[in-house]
This record gives C-alpha cells, sequence and structure tokens, in this order.
C-alpha cells in the first residue's frame, strides 16, 4: 500500500508563517522575503512527510491566508470589486483581498464546515470569470520535484468551490459558473501533468453536508470531464460519512477515493473489501482532527481484511488535512509525561500512518515495538486514574428535570429584575472585553514567567479593572463589565482552571489568516476545584453601583473549541462542563454579581454537519447550557452572546435556552438576522449588535440608530437591548472609546423619541 496525508499544517511548528505575515504586513519585509519564508515552511513540511516514510509529498496544501482564496487565485477569480488583475496578483492585494483595504471592505470569512478554521467566501457573479490567476501553485510542485520529492497535488474540487461561495449578483445559482470554471480545471490538470505529476488530490468535502441535489447530479459530468488528460486523480471526502454516495462515489471515472473512517463510521468492512477495481481506496484512519494518539492495533485490525482484499490499491492516510491539528509533541518539552505519551500532532501522526502501512505490507512483526508502544499507551490511557471520577459520575446521574429549568417563566423573571435594576429603556451594555493593551499582555506574559509576583499582578489588574469601569461610567453605559484584562483565549482562560483539562506550549492551530489558537485537550472528568472568576467580578462590582455582568464561557463554546475526549460523547463532557459552570454561577450570584452572562459563540458551529442530526445536538446543547444557568434565583439576570455565524435556523432552541437576555452579531450582514423575527418572536429580551468590532471604523450615531430601527420593526421596545456585536479586545481605546459614546447617544435619542411618542 501507499501513504500519504490529505494535507499538512501550513503556519510552522513555531508559527513561523504567522511572524512572517504580520511583518509583511506592517511593512517590515517585503513581498521576496515572505515568499522565501513561505518557501522554506515547505520545504521542511515535505521534508517531515517524505523522513517518516510517506510516499507522496502533498503540495499546494500551503496558503499564505487561506486555501480557499489561494484557490481563487489560482483560478483568476478574485472578487472583481477590488479592480486588482488576477493574472499579476501579488502578495500584497492578496493581502487587501483578505484583509480589506480603504475602499474595499474584506472578503467575508466564515468556518470551514464544523472545525474552528475560517475561509474566505469565493463571491460569485455573472462577471466572475476563471480565466487564470497566479503560477504559485506550479512553482511549489517545481520546488517539489527540484528538492527530489514526488509531489501529489491538492486542490479544492470545482463543485465544493462553487457550494462554499456566496453569490453576489447576476446568476440564478452558482452552478451557472461550472462550465467556465470546468475548463479552467481541465486547464490547470494539464499544466500539472505536464510538469510530471501523477497524481492530484481533489478535494469534495461537501460530500458530508445535505447538498442540493443540483450539486449532486453534477459530479458525475464533472470528473468525467477533468479525469481526460490529466494526472490520475484522488477524490477526497472529509468530515463526514458518505455512505449515501457510495454509489456515485464508485461510478465515478477517478482513479482513486479518499474517505474519512473516523467520522464515516457506517463504512463498514465490507464496503470497503469490496470496494471495485481498479479505484484505489485512502483509507483516513489516523484523526486528523483530534489530538490522540492511535491504536494501531486495534486500526490494523480493521485494515486487514480490506488490504488483503485491495492490495496495492489500499492506501493509509489520516482522515483529513493536519491543518486542524498542532504540528509537533515533541516541543512540548513541560507537558506532563503520563498525558503527552496519550497524544499525537501532525509529526506523529504521520509516523502512525506510516507504521500502519509497514504493517500491513511487512507484517506486524516489521513494526513489532511501534505497536507495543502503542498498545502500552492505550493501556495506560484506559486504566489511568485522572480520568474517571466517581464524584462526577454520581452527580450526572443525580441530573434532574428541575436542575434544566429556572424557578419561574421569562415573564415573571423580567418584572423581578426589572424591579430589581430599574433599566432605562433600550439598556445599554457591551460584550465583555475591553482593549487588551500592549502593557496587559506584558503583565500576564511576565506574571506565567514568574517574573512579578501574585501580589503585583494583582495589582496591575485590578487596577486595568478599575480604568474600565470607570471609563464606562463616563460612557454611561447601564450594564458594565470589568473588562477581562486577566484572560488570554477565553477557552484556553476556563480550561487552565478546570480538572480533566490539558495544556501545550506550543499546539497553535491556524484560526485565520495569520491568527491561531492554542486549544486545550480535555482527557478526564471535568471537575471545578475552586471559584475560577469570582474574586475578579466581585472586586469590580465594589467599584460600582451599576450591574457589573460576570463573564463565563458556555459548556458548548468550551466543549467545541478544545480537543476532545473519543471515550465518551460528547454530550457526557458537555455536562460535565455545564456542572462545573453551574457551581461558579451559584457562586457568583452568593457574592453578589446578579448579572452573570454565559456566552456561546460556537452554539451553532457546534452543530452536526447534516440535518437528521441536528435536533440531538441542540437538545443535548441546550440543556447544558440550562443545566449552567438554572442554579439562581429568579432576580439574577442570565445573559448570553452568540456571534460568528448565522443564527435564522436556529431561533427557536436559541430562544429555548431561556437566557433572559441575548446579545448576538448581526451588523456584519445589516442585521439580516432580525429576517428570522418575522416567522419567529423571540420570546426575552435580546441586544442585537449595533456596530462591527472587527473593523477600526468608528461608527456614526445615525448609522447606529439607523440598525436600531431596523430592529425595532420586529423587536418590542421593551426587550430590545443595545450593544457592539462581540468583545473589544481587539481593539484599540481611541476607536473604542469614540464608538461607545456614539452607541451612548443613539440609544439615548432613541429613549426621547420612544418616550414623545407615548
Ligand atoms: N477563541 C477560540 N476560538 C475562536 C475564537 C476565540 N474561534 C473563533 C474566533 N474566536 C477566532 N478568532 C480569533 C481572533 C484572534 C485570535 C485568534 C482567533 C488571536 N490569536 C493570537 C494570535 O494568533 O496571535 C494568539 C492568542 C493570544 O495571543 O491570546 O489573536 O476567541 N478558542
Ligand atoms: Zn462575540
Amino acid at each position: 500500500s501507499l501513504a500519504h496525508i490529505p494535507g499538512y499544517p501550513r503556519i510552522g511548528a513555531h508559527r513561523e508563517l504567522k511572524f512572517a505575515l504580520e511583518s509583511f504586513w506592517r511593512g517590515d519585509s517585503n513581498e521576496q522575503q515572505l515568499q522565501e519564508l513561505a518557501a522554506s515552511l515547505r520545504l521542511r513540511h515535505w521534508q517531515s512527510q517524505a523522513n517518516a516514510g510517506l510516499d507522496l509529498v502533498t503540495v499546494g496544501d500551503f496558503a499564505y491566508y487561506d486555501h480557499v482564496l489561494q484557490t481563487l487565485a489560482l483560478l483568476g477569480a478574485i472578487p472583481e470589486r477590488f479592480g486588482f488583475d488576477p493574472a499579476s496578483l501579488n502578495l500584497q492585494q492578496y493581502s487587501e483581498l483578505a484583509r480589506g483595504n480603504s475602499q474595499q471592505f474584506a472578503m467575508e470569512m466564515t468556518k470551514w464546515f464544523d472545525t474552528n478554521y475560517h475561509y474566505l467566501v469565493p463571491e460569485w457573479s455573472q462577471h466572475t470569470r476563471f480565466d487564470g490567476g497566479t503560477n504559485w501553485l506550479f512553482d511549489e510542485v517545481s520546488q517539489a520535484q527540484a528538492a527530489g520529492f514526488q509531489p501529489k497535488v491538492v486542490l479544492l474540487g470545482p463543485l465544493s468551490l462553487l457550494a462554499l461561495g456566496k453569490v453576489k449578483s447576476g446568476l440564478s445559482h452558482a452552478l451557472e459558473l461550472l462550465p467556465q470554471l470546468l475548463s479552467a480545471y481541465q486547464g490547470i490538470l494539464q499544466r500539472l501533468q505536464q510538469q510530471g505529476v501523477s497524481w492530484v488530490q481533489i478535494d469534495e468535502p461537501v460530500l458530508s453536508l445535505d447538498l442540493d441535489a443540483a450539486y449532486l447530479a453534477q459530479f458525475l459530468p464533472c470528473y468525467q470531464a477533468l479525469s481526460q488528460q490529466a494526472p490520475k486523480i484522488l477524490l477526497a471526502s472529509y468530515f463526514g460519512d458518505v455512505s449515501q454516495h457510495l454509489d456515485l462515489l464508485q461510478s465515478l471515472p477517478v482513479a482513486g477515493v479518499h474517505l474519512d473512517l473516523v467520522r464515516g463510521t457506517t463504512l463498514t468492512t465490507d464496503v470497503l473489501a469490496n470496494w471495485p477495481a481498479p479505484q484505489v481506496l485512502s483509507l483516513g484512519v489516523v484523526d486528523g482532527r483530534n489530538i490522540w494518539r492511535t491504536d494501531l492495533r486495534s486500526v490494523l485490525h480493521k485494515l486487514q481484511p480490506v488490504h488483503a482484499a485491495l492490495g496495492e490499491r489500499c492506501w493509509i492516510s489520516s482522515s483529513c488535512s493536519l491543518l486542524h491539528v498542532p504540528v509537533d509533541l515533541d516541543s512540548e518539552t513541560r507537558l506532563d509525561i503520563e498525558l503527552k505519551n496519550w497524544l499525537a500532532f501532525a509529526n506523529q501522526k504521520i509516523t502512525e500512518i506510516q507504521t500502519l502501512r509497514l504493517a500491513l505490507d511487512q507484517g506486524e512483526a516489521a513494526v513489532a515495538e511501534q505497536l507495543a508502544a502503542s498498545d502500552q499507551a492505550v493501556q495506560s490511557r484506559q486504566s489511568s486514574k485522572r480520568i474517571h471520577n466517581p464524584l462526577i459520575q454520581k452527580r450526572l446521574q443525580a441530573i434532574a428535570a428541575k436542575d434544566t429549568q429556572r424557578h419561574s417563566g421569562f415573564s415573571e423573571r423580567i418584572r423581578a429584575q426589572q424591579e430589581k435594576w430599574q433599566l432605562p429603556l433600550f439598556p445599554t451594555t457591551t460584550i465583555g472585553s475591553f482593549p487588551q493593551t500592549p502593557a496587559i499582555r506584558q503583565t500576564r506574559a511576565a506574571y506565567k514567567r514568574a517574573e512579578i509576583s501574585h501580589l503585583d499582578y494583582l495589582e496591575k489588574m485590578r487596577a486595568e479593572i478599575s480604568l474600565v469601569v470607570s471609563k464606562q461610567e463616563e460612557l454611561g453605559l447601564d450594564v458594565l463589565v470589568h473588562g477581562e484584562p486577566e484572560r488570554n483565549d477565553m477557552v484556553e482562560y476556563f480550561g487552565e482552571q478546570l480538572w480533566g483539562y490539558g495544556f501545550t506550549d506550543f499546539g497553535w492551530v491556524q484560526s485565520y489568516g495569520s491568527r491561531c489558537v492554542k486549544p486545550p485537550f480535555i482527557y478526564g472528568d471535568v471537575y471545578r476545584p475552586e471559584a475560577m472568576t469570582v474574586s475578579w467580578s466581585a472586586y469590580a462590582q465594589s467599584l460600582t453601583d451599576k450591574p457589573m455582568k460576570g463573564m463565563l464561557t458556555g459548556p458548548v463554546t468550551m466543549l467545541q473549541w478544545s480537543f476532545v475526549r473519543d471515550d465518551q460523547p460528547r454530550e457526557v463532557t458537555a455536562r460535565q462542563i455545564a456542572l462545573a459552570l453551574r457551581d461558579e454561577v451559584c457562586d457568583l450570584e452568593q457574592a453578589g454579581i446578579g448579572m452573570i452572562q454565559i456566552d456561546e459563540p460556537a452554539f451553532r458551529e457546534g452543530l452536526p454537519l447534516r440535518q437528521q442530526d441536528w435536533a440531538h445536538y441542540l437538545d443535548w446543547a441546550v440543556q447544558a447550557f440550562q443545566l449552567c444557568a438554572a442554579g439562581v434565583r429568579d432576580t439574577t439576570q442570565i445573559h448570553t452572546h452568540m456571534c460568528y455565524s448565522e443564527f435564522n435556523d436556529i431561533l427557536p432552541w436559541i430562544a429555548a435556552m431561556d437566557a433572559d437576555v441575548i446579545t448576538i452579531e448581526t451588523s456584519r450582514s445589516d442585521m439580516e438576522l432580525l429576517d428570522g423575527f418575522s416567522s419567529f418572536s423571540y420570546p426575552n429580551d435580546i441586544g442585537p449588535g449595533v456596530y462591527d468590532i472587527h473593523s477600526p471604523r468608528v461608527p456614526k450615531p445615525e448609522e447606529i440608530a439607523r440598525l436600531l430601527g431596523k430592529a425595532r420593526s420586529v423587536i418590542p421596545d421593551a426587550r430590545l437591548w443595545v450593544n457592539p456585536d462581540c468583545g473589544l479586545k481587539t481593539r484599540q481605546w481611541q476607536e473604542t472609546e469614540l464608538a461607545l459614546a456614539n452607541m451612548v447617544a443613539a440609544a439615548r435619542q432613541l429613549r426621547l423619541l420612544a418616550e414623545q411618542a407615548e
């Protein structure tokens, strides 16, 4: 058999690409320096694959910002509104597509399937052309060949590309572009063939979505067209179960098919072993979405009959691109040795793939040592005392229906809350974070390195909180926040304080462009040993008579943005996190914090890819939230916040969470969210974001007033809050203060208008 991977992480083991990009954007380095760094990273990544023993190295998985934008650059299909010549696109212009410039807003960014990676959304119109763009891909192939590697080129497939874009104008369906697009792909494939490329992996991840029939009908003609005069095509699907498309896949005139066998759970040995010749079958058995070491022995036993039946047609691979896992576990010198032994990052996963291949080709004896080490790790993880905590098991079992229900319904609660707080009409608030200045980051870093004492640290952070509180009072905001100077990433921050969570030093995963996250991993039953946020919130509340919101990250987001256990269902882990957060909510209430926000920005992205699985997810996700929130008195106001997604299709479930107030991102889409409110009237209080915090631009009071006017047409005045779209941590103070002043002014104006109307 043959060993390969669908893709390798591009950011660099030490985030070299991030730093090179940001230096280029600052003007501290030029295009050539960025290209050289990129070339050296690619070389290193191919070297890792070849050194491990993989037969083909993957070329085309590199991207300066994003692989969808990279595909558009290759095709020449960049949004016309920027006015760039696609054939001579340079890295400055490429960056402007991704980040915007003084004339044009950036291309829209959205989540890549159900991952925490964001891609740039293609803009389709009647003017879209695929007449060719950069030569970067062809240069990368030459680079790999010159260095002596045997490249397998990866391309995002034409049907996925079309489906992932948005039709902007002049087309009734993105598929109207398919004929043009196909000839462009044909041209690219021919060129690759001329370069001597023997295999091209074409990714069609949309096969794991509920794909509209018009797309499905195009697969056969499309791949018939592409497989002529082309290198051998490996059609790759990943992220889901594609068993419903087996007939289609097997009928395509492609040389091979790649399947995700980690998530494609109904693809049985029987189906695989009977895969019709002459197609190659690439078996994605090593999990590309998680960091657990593979149980090689058990995978091997599943592979053996397939290998026996298919022989050379049986390829071994990871389930999907390794983009979604960190690069190298060997960098983790401080990680607990027992935990480390349970993990595998990209480099370790490549070695696992090679081990499996050798075991199949040469017999288990050839890799006896590796298999024994894997057995030992499996054994250690199964029997470790650090995983199961009887206390938590007992508590989980005792959860009853009353634990997920507030004492009274919303109408009664809101009356009690209003009586207590006496908030004005259209209350103003913010989402939680305030600008994370370099000074704040430096203080946190110095404290982490033990360069300043605990008391010094407390004093500095309290000074920041006090500053944020006084600024909010000056601005005239109604519900205050403490600003979160003590927090790095929200998930990292809470994970660090919970048992059952593990951390890395260098476990970076690209989130978008140069931005990365360092997801913690959940290995054991989650338990909160002591209060996590109470002293910060209580201090902040002591500084003001206005209500101070306590700030927590919700259970679904804590789960979604972490690497999760694969030895129990996600919903069980979510319930454990929820119990820990419930204790925190109750402790905050005890400490006199009367408003508590439980953020769920990842609630929507946690939705399964297929609609048939939605109900089950929404059921446990809503319950997990309620479990956090329902332990408080009626007068305690529970807030939540959501962003990064479109929510229209899950409004009833958001309502079922029964938060007293939700603040929700809407301004980037010009309050498109509110369209959903005409068919579903949201029952509780809601603050649709009135300005976009992703841009330094300060919104004028009239713009805010216009959006509020839109909101008032579907939300009753008594239910409407006024707030930005999201947290302010990435903004500068100057623009933040101006924007919030305008927001408060708009709210006050509206109060006057509403009073006059009475
Ligand atoms: N946390 C986690 N996942 C997320 C977000 C988050 N996914 C969606 C969204 N928010 C992604 N947005 C960002 C925004 C900024 C950064 C990362 C993801 C960022 N990262 C720093 C960087 O790359 O330099 C590193 C982190 C840090 O220094 O604290 O700026 O909020 N889990
Ligand atoms: Zn947000």
